[in-house]
Formats: C-alpha cells, sequence, structure tokens
C-alpha cells in the first residue's frame, strides 16, 4: 500500500478539523502530513493520529513535497496558491467556488461523476454543501427517470460560514435566554432564534449567490444543463447538519414506493421515511454520519410526474471534507496520485 504526502489549507478552520477527523477515522494512507493556515495561526499545535503537529503559514513552497492538497481557506487563497501547488505535480482538491465552475476542472461528487476526474489539470473541484447532499439524493432518480425540474429551499447550519459563526450563534442563544440585547457581527441581523434567507451575496436577478451556485453545479455535476432549478437558501440556528425540501418534477410518472427502491441501493444514500412513527431525518441525529439521509418521499400533489422529499446531512462531512477525502481516495484507487513519500 502507498502513502502519500498530504497538506491541509486552512487546517485551523471548522471544515480543516473535520479533514483532521475524515482522514484520522479512515485511516487515510498518508506518508506525512502538513497543516497550513495564514500567519496568525503559525506555531499553534494540532493533534494528527496522536502526533502533535505544528500548524505553518501557507506559501508558495509548501507544496513542493505534498502529494495531495486539500484546501478549505477560502476562494481567494485558492484563488492564488492552487494553480502553484498544481504547478509542482501536487494533486489539488478544492472546497471553495474558485474553480468550481471552470470548464478545465472536474467538480465531483464521487457517487455521482467519478469519471470524470480523469479530465483534471492539477486541480478538483469539490462542489458546494448543499449542491453535494441534493446530487447524492437525485441522480439515481434522474438515471431512471429523467429530472425536467427541481425546486428546493434549504435550512443551512451555522457551521457552513465557519468557526465565528459557531461562536455567534452560541453567544446569541445565550444572551436571549439571558434577557440580553444580542449583536450581530457575522450575519446581518441575529441568527439565534430567527431565520435569514440570504447566504452569501445578492446577485443581479435577486437570487443569492449560494442559491446560484446550487443551479450551476448540480447542471454540471450530473451533465444536465436541461434541468430547470430554482433555489431558496435559508440560514438557520441549527450548529451542524444541512437539510432540504426538495420537489422534483420527472419525464414520467413514479411513485414514491419505486423512488425508495431505488435509493436504497444508491451508493452514499440512507433511507430514514417511516411517518407513522414520526422517523424522517433530521439535523440532530445526522451530525457526525457520512450518508445522505432521505424520508418524507411522497408524491408532489400538484404535479402529475412529481415527487416531494426531505433530505439531511452533515455540511461539513459529506458537505466538504468527506467528499474531498473521497475524490482523493477514488484517485488513489485508480492509481491517479503521483506518490513520493
Ligand atoms: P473558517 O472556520 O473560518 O476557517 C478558515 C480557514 O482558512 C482557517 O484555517 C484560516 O486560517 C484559513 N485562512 C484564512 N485566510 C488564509 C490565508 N490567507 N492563507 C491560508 N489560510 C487562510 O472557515 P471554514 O468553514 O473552515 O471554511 C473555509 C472555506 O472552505 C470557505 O471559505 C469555503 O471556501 C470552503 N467551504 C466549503 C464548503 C462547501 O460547501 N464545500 C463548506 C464550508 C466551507 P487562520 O486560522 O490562520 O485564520
Ligand atoms: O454557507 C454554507 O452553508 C456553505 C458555505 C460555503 C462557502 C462559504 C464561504 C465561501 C463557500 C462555498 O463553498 O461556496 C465559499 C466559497 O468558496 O465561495
Amino acid at each position: 500500500m502507498k502513502d502519500y504526502r498530504v497538506a491541509i489549507v486552512g487546517a485551523t478552520g471548522m471544515v480543516g478539523h473535520e479533514f483532521i477527523k475524515v482522514l484520522e477515522q479512515r485511516r487515510f494512507p498518508m506518508a506525512s502530513i502538513s497543516l497550513l493556515a495564514s500567519d496568525r495561526s503559525a506555531g499553534k499545535k494540532l493533534r494528527v493520529n496522536h502526533q502533535e503537529i505544528e500548524v505553518k503559514e501557507t506559501d508558495p513552497e509548501s507544496f513542493l513535497e505534498v502529494d495531495i492538497a486539500l484546501f478549505s481557506a477560502g476562494s481567494e487563497t485558492s484563488r492564488y496558491f492552487s494553480p502553484i501547488a498544481a504547478q509542482s505535480g501536487t494533486v489539488v482538491i478544492d472546497n471553495s467556488s474558485a474553480f468550481r465552475m471552470d470548464a478545465s476542472v472536474p467538480l465531483i461528487v464521487p457517487e455521482v461523476n467519478a469519471e470524470d476526474i480523469q479530465q483534471h489539470r492539477g486541480i478538483i473541484a469539490n462542489p458546494n454543501c448543499s449542491t453535494i447532499q441534493m446530487v447524492v439524493a437525485l441522480n439515481p432518480l434522474h438515471k431512471v427517470n429523467p429530472i425536467k425540474r427541481i425546486i428546493v429551499a434549504t435550512y443551512q447550519a451555522v457551521s457552513g460560514t465557519g468557526i465565528a459563526a459557531v461562536e455567534e450563534l452560541r453567544t446569541q442563544a445565550k444572551q436571549v435566554l439571558d434577557g440580553q440585547p444580542t449583536t450581530a457581527h457575522v450575519y446581518p441581523h441575529q441568527i439565534a432564534f430567527n431565520l435569514l434567507p440570504e447566504i452569501d451575496v445578492f446577485l443581479d436577478n435577486n437570487y443569492t449567490k449560494e442559491e446560484w451556485k446550487m443551479v450551476e453545479e448540480t447542471r454540471k455535476i450530473m451533465h444536465a444543463n436541461e434541468i430547470a432549478i430554482s433555489a431558496t437558501c435559508v440560514r438557520v440556528p441549527i450548529f451542524v447538519g444541512h437539510s432540504e425540501a426538495i420537489h422534483v418534477d420527472f419525464s414520467r410518472p413514479i411513485s414514491p414506493e419505486e423512488a425508495r427502491r431505488i435509493l436504497t441501493q444508491a451508493p452514499g444514500v440512507k433511507i430514514v421515511d417511516d411517518p407513522g412513527i414520526s422517523l424522517y431525518p433530521q439535523p440532530w441525529p445526522a451530525a457526525g454520519s457520512d450518508e445522505v439521509f432521505v424520508g418524507r418521499i411522497r408524491q408532489d400533489a400538484s404535479l402529475p410526474n412529481g415527487l416531494a422529499m426531505w433530505v439531511v446531512a452533515d455540511n461539513l462531512r459529506k458537505g466538504a471534507a468527506l467528499n474531498a477525502v473521497q475524490i482523493a481516495e477514488e484517485m488513489i484507487r485508480r492509481d491517479w496520485v503521483r506518490q513520493g513519500g
């Protein structure tokens, strides 16, 4: 078994911590691990596989002896350092939106389009968390009965915004319960005991960028530019776990039983669906799990060929770190990564 020299860029962040956990839990074959961040965190120590590793500031030299670099330090950092890393022969798996819609960069969810990895030129993009869980649930149905239209509303946890937002929800929740006034720093309004239908910036078409990412990324991953998609993305006062109410219009009629049968066989999907005993996916129990949970599968009463469903996943795992590590594992399985360790 070969071992690979791995780097995490953004190791001190929310996704970075999850990267470390996922690599440890899956016994990823590592010859070495470099933990990289900005100068703010240089010198900090983090534990990986029971070893204390010092965090280093990311610089152009950081990738000279790295086979696989996992990026989660925002799109600006990715835009600057990914091409430098790729130039030195490192395979970059990037969690940011920097390259997702670049035609020369594969955008990968291994359960859906692993074969697209082969077209990479050094950089592979990890999709947005809300897109990932939706395509894992919908692609198996689309293959049997092509989808014409998707209407989705998301309920996104604050961990999707990063460490500062998790702290903001914790602080505000306590302030509200103590009868104190709250102040908002990360979000434009209080998030505790509230909902904000604003994720990322507003675009000229009055959708948010997060909503538009779901539209464009879904079509690219599923190779289905013809699917009509409309999304409303909402931030909810939940720490971990994104949920989605999805309404799908298919080419032909499809029963909930048939959809359940297809999804039971689908990789990465777990059906949790027994309304009689109030069994359906929820973000709290989904946190820490790898699967995309699907339930509330029912006929959409407003459409002859429609289904409605409720889809939940851990946004930091399948929505970010796990999906990226699965891409690396897929490449290793196919012997597509240089190994210099
Ligand atoms: P976070 O908790 O705020 O962490 C940000 C990380 O980036 C920290 O490790 C930070 O290091 C590092 N960083 C910031 N500026 C840097 C620079 N100039 N050079 C090197 N490192 C730098 O955020 P997060 O939630 O982990 O998310 C990080 C990024 O991952 C996001 O911006 C996004 O692009 C991506 N993401 C993707 C998904 C997805 O849907 N797939 C989900 C969440 C996040 P310091 O400790 O030094 O500040
Ligand atoms: O808000 C969420 O739940 C997911 C956030 C993702 C995110 C946050 C900051 C910057 C992204 C992303 O992955 O699209 C980005 C970005 O890279 O644009």
